[in-house]
């Protein structure tokens, strides 16, 4: 029995920030923390920071703002990160409101109801908790039956999530699975760090998949084959994790947060991202000039064109390879689902498309589709 994708839904927060607004508040910090490490600076000790720039962060990367669920702690320059409110026991998790958001947008397009959904995969670069499942608690939220887990491969937790989806409804162990990617990067973002600080937004994806024979959306998506590959890394990391107590380590150590070597990940990356598509296109009998349609990663506009060239030989028009990332920047794994999301409409019955995420792992997930 085939298998389809029968909905999808996103959620988006409310407030934006822009370069300019970013990039303001950054340049005050910078400010601030030079004069109070005037005299560290002066005395060769400490390395005075650099102001950061909107024109090198949209000609670096593309991105011209984001999406955040808290703005005013972000742009605090005494803060720099997100302001939330600690939740009690009994009240629903942040994680968890805005995944059953994205998650009832996804059940409306498909045309199912929560009881439909026999299991929830809650699949994200980061978890809000150790346990309970994050995705048990969303199951819970949206009345919804079956069983629930989470799972993380930071930048690819979408596109592995959807393969663990389709796999569950072929073998039976259900019928229909919600698949929800929150991503709420501001609270892991490092926002002092001038390198890095413009990369992330906030937002959540939700998708369902389920047997074909069930599936009564008029706008349903096959999919054809799922291909997962991992390659170890370091070049983008955050150790941030249970041990960190016990090793006596400091919570609040640069490593504690995202960092990158963007360039190492941007040379490294693409090669790996393209043969990847290449080569899974072709074990389906597809050529990579025969798909209408790349959601890809959405991490930075410059390596999205490289891929795109490296599979079909042009600039990434929008028509090929949509961009959404100068308006929601990186959303970690949800950037390649938003992308589907935003741009499929246009599509025909028989049109071929890949969903690809690639990232922090090194990891590639390659989601092969047919609108039917
Ligand atoms: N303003 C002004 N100048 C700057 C700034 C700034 N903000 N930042 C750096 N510069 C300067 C540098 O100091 C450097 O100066 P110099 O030449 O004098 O040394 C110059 O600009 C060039 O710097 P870079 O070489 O670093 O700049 P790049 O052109 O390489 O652009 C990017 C940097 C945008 C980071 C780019 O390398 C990139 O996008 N790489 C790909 C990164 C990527 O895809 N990463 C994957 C991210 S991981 C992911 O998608 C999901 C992870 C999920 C978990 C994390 C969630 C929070």
């Amino acid at each position: 029995i085939p298998v389809v994708i029968s909905g999808t839904g996103l959620y988006r927060p409310e407030h934006t920030i822009t370069n300019a607004e970013l990039v303001a508040s950054f340049n005050a910090y910078v400010e601030q923390y030079n004069a109070q490490h005037a005299e560290q600076i002066a005395a060769g000790e400490l390395q005075a920071l650099a102001p950061s720039s909107e024109e090198f962060i949209e000609k670096a990367s593309g991105i011209k703002q984001r999406y955040v669920i808290d703005k005013e702690g972000i742009l605090d320059p005494s803060r720099m990160y997100p302001r939330f409110q600690e939740r009690s026991d009994d009240q629903l998790s942040l994680m968890a409101e805005v995944a059953a958001d994205a998650a009832r947008q996804a059940l409306a397009a498909a045309g199912k109801q929560a009881a439909d959904i026999d299991a929830v995969i809650c699949s994200s670069a980061n978890m809000q908790r150790a346990y309970p499942a994050m995705a048990i608690e969303i199951q819970q939220a949206l009345g919804a039956g079956g069983f629930g887990f989470d799972m993380n491969v930071a930048c690819s937790s979408a596109t592995f999530g959807i393969e663990q989806a389709v796999n569950a409804v072929r073998s039976g162990t259900a019928r229909c699975v919600l698949m929800v990617n929150p991503e709420i990067t501001s609270a892991h973002q490092e926002w002092r760090d001038r390198d890095c600080h413009f990369i992330f937004g906030d937002v959540c994806t939700a998708v369902v998949i389920e047997r074909a024979d069930t599936a009564t959306s008029s706008d349903q998506w096959e999919v054809l084959g799922t291909k997962l590959a991992t390659q170890f890394s370091n070049n983008i990391r955050n150790n941030f994790g249970f041990m960190n107590r016990s090793e006596d380590s400091d919570p609040n150590a640069r490593d504690k947060t995202f960092r990158q070597e963007g360039r190492k990940v941007f040379k490294e990356v693409v090669p790996i991202a393209a043969a990847h598509i290449e080569g899974h296109l072709q074990s389906l009998g597809l050529e990579s000039t025969q798909v209408s349609r790349y959601w890809l990663h959405q991490a930075n506009q410059g390596m999205n064109q490289f891929v795109i060239k490296k599979l079909v030989g042009a600039d990434a028009g929008a028509e090929i390879a949509p961009l959404i990332l100068d308006e929601y920047a990186n959303t970690a794994s949800a950037g390649s689902v938003i992308a589907f999301h935003e741009h499929h409409a246009d599509l025909q019955s028989g049109d071929v498309g890949v969903i690809c995420s690639f990232g922090a792992g090194y990891s590639v997930g390659s989601v092969v589709v047919r609108k039917r």
